[in-house]
């Protein structure tokens, strides 16, 4: 009998040893020597990217553009970032900062290209305004209109290739009082601005991006309220925000083929960020069940829409809902992919909270807190290419906030490795973006995060190329 139970618990520990070796060696590359034999190094000069391989640098409107020529014009963000949280009485960014002048890009366009053309650059992702343009509902405003063809114009007079963004995070006041995308009927203003956008600059753009992260707008708005409108575990509204992001994403879509001369020509995406969710002990069910549960309403729902045109939120507390679009199917020209990191789903005895997230110990991390991880850049991009049929992906977004700049060399280059990599196993990655040419507004973390590859002075505005950031500077020359 004994002799038994030994046998099978000698056999259950070995099943789980093999089983944890499986897990590990999927999920995290031999960077370095390591003294075991049979590790060897990875060559992260080992790197290929097509000769027709966008290399650019992302950005948001609100995060760096300033007060432009205007002044001062009220969004969702602005307002946030005025008022403190009732239920804490502390300022909504932390230490109280604002986004104010930012970092001028506005007014220093032309400075700014010209960095980009320093590093090499051969694209360029930034969002409009949507605030600037039209600050009174149903007024455009001529002179902001008129700066962004100027922008376009100074891109492509450097050969650069602009990607446009019709919404990232921030949008005018009156739309977000009027109940923002929770209101059912603001799609279709949405839709028009965005419309109107792509007739105005078509001619100038032939990349367009919908919306970005819309699962981060809504889990920052309507289930952690760090974002504005700042509502907390409110999953119904999320439910519904989401359904009218995707709704919007897939009309913007069809109606730009339909009224474009030359639709073939305009690509246009979602754009959408993943972190994996892992269970942090692979041998807890527990861990697996909750991380699944993460990975499926902020990671599959969205990917599963676009695969079967079925979007399904079902989650404990909120109504199940269901919402149908065939045309979400054939939606993308190309998958927008943000990357940064992953994390680690540990559960945990609270009923309101079941789990937590975690990071494992001995990572390096950046300054966000995120585990250094480029394994799952890879990872990412295999996942896209399976759900979604090889579909072209740019990596629209990816960075480190390092203020000592002591780990943004060896960010990018492994990053860059893991890319190239996918590539090699057959993605079809058309281009990368680092986020962000420079330092900028983090939303809620105000100043304090330096993802920038210059640094920026915010008294000065003066801009100073970053060490780590010369590697990048270097791999573009490399391949264009
Ligand atoms: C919903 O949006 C429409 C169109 O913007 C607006 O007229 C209406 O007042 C909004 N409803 C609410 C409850 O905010
Ligand atoms: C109408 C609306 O939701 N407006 C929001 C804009 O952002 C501020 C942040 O302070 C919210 O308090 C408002 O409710």
């Amino acid at each position: 009998m004994l002799f038994n139970l030994i046998i099978v618990l000698i056999i259950v520990y070995f099943t789980c040893k093999l089983y944890l070796y499986y897990i590990f060696r999927n999920k995290y590359w031999i960077w370095d020597d390591g003294a075991e034999d049979k590790r060897h190094k990875i060559d992260t000069n080992d790197l290929h990217f097509p000769a027709y391989f966008l290399w650019g640098t992302s950005s948001a409107s609100y995060q760096c553009e300033g007060y432009g020529d205007l002044g001062k014009v009220d969004s969702n963000w602005s307002d946030w970032e005025a008022k403190t949280n009732p239920e804490t009485g502390l300022p909504r960014i932390k230490r109280g900062q604002k986004c104010g002048n930012s970092v001028d890009h506005y007014n220093r366009i032309e400075e700014d290209i010209g960095l980009m053309k320093e590093l090499g650059c051969n694209s360029y992702r930034f969002s409009l305004a949507w605030d600037k343009i039209e600050s009174y509902q149903g007024k455009y405003n001529e002179k902001v209109i008129q700066h962004y063809h100027h922008e376009l114009d100074q891109l492509l007079n450097q050969n650069i290739v602009p990607m446009i963004t019709f919404h990232h995070f921030t949008h005018p006041l009156w739309f977000e009082q009027n109940g923002a995308f929770l209101n059912e009927s603001n799609v279709a203003i949405f839709v028009k601005f965005a419309l109107d956008m792509f007739q105005e600059y078509q001619t100038k753009c032939y990349l367009w991006c919908t919306i970005n992260e819309p699962e981060v707008y809504v889990s920052g708005g309507y289930f952690q309220g760090m974002f504005p409108p700042g509502h907390k575990s409110k999953p119904d509204e999320a439910s519904l925000v989401m359904k009218h992001l995707l709704e919007a994403h897939v009309r913007i879509y069809d109606n730009i083929k339909k009224i474009s001369s030359s639709s073939s020509k305009h690509q246009i995406g979602i754009v959408k960020d993943i972190f994996q969710f892992e269970p942090y002990n692979p041998l807890n069910p527990l861990d697996h069940y909750l991380a699944s549960i993460l990975d499926n309403s902020m990671n599959s729902c969205i990917l599963n829409f676009f695969k079967t045109g079925k979007y399904v939120w079902n989650m404990r507390g909120s109504q199940r809902l269901e919402y149908s679009n065939i045309k979400a199917i054939n939606s993308n020209d190309f998958f927008g992919l943000n990357y940064y990191s992953h994390f680690h789903v540990k559960f945990q005895f609270n009923l309101k909270q079941p789990f937590k997230l975690v990071h494992q110990s001995n990572i390096l991390m950046t300054d966000m807190s995120h585990p250094i991880y480029p394994e799952g850049i890879y990872r990412a991009c295999m996942r896209v290419r399976n759900e979604l049929g090889n579909i072209p992906i740019y990596i629209t977004e990816n960075g480190i906030a390092d203020e000592a700049d002591d780990r943004r060399h060896l960010y990018l280059r492994r990053y860059l490795y893991a890319i190239s990599k996918a590539i090699k196993d057959g993605c079809d990655i058309r281009g990368y973006y680092y986020w962000s040419l420079l330092d900028n507004f983090e939303w809620a973390e105000g100043y304090d995060m330096k993802f920038g590859l210059y640094h920026v002075d915010l008294k000065t505005q003066k801009r100073i190329l970053r060490d780590g950031s010369k590697y990048f500077r270097e791999v573009i020359k490399k391949y264009i």
